[in-house]
């Protein structure tokens, strides 16, 4: 099983500011952990990170075909971006949507997703533990 997992804007930041919101963990620290659970599952992993909406509407277009599943933290697009709610639906590829925070307990503006209904599930609020939480979703319930 092969499993994209797609970060989006400012997570690169992750571990450097902000540790109060989301945790002293570096994206490379979260992606090393990502990789020994995926080895332990057998599940092969593509890990990226970028700024640009349209990098990561590029990137599900091209998961046709190579990926079975893509994890998708879309961060401040998640509440924004219908051209990313439009390539996970075009795409057909079953998407996991995750957070690092739990979302709901936040702002209202991030209350609102538009990529929830167009995604397999949701994982938010476990911090790290949220992408090896989407990891096992992916392997346990998307693999047949
Ligand atoms: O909780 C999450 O994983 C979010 O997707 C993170 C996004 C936020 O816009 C979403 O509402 C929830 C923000 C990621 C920014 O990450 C930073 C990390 C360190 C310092 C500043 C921002």
């Amino acid at each position: 099983m092969k499993i994209l997992f797609l970060n989006g804007p400012n997570l690169n930041l992750l571990g450097l500011r902000e540790p109060e919101i989301y945790g002293s963990a570096t994206l490379a620290q979260i992606e090393a952990k990502v990789r020994k659970h995926a080895a332990k599952l057998g599940a092969e992993v593509d890990f990226r990170q970028t700024n640009l909406e349209g990098e990561l509407v590029n990137w599900i277009q091209q998961a046709r075909g190579n990926f079975d599943v893509i994890v998708l933290n879309a961060a401040a697009y998640t509440h924004t971006s219908v051209a990313i709610r439009d390539a996970i639906s075009a795409v057909g590829i079953p998407t996991i949507e995750i957070h690092l925070s739990n979302v709901h307990r936040r702002e209202e503006f991030r209350h609102k997703s538009l990529i929830s209904s167009v995604c397999r599930g949701i994982i938010a609020g476990f911090g790290p533990n949220s992408y090896l939480l989407a990891l096992e979703a992916a392997v346990n319930d998307i693999r047949n």
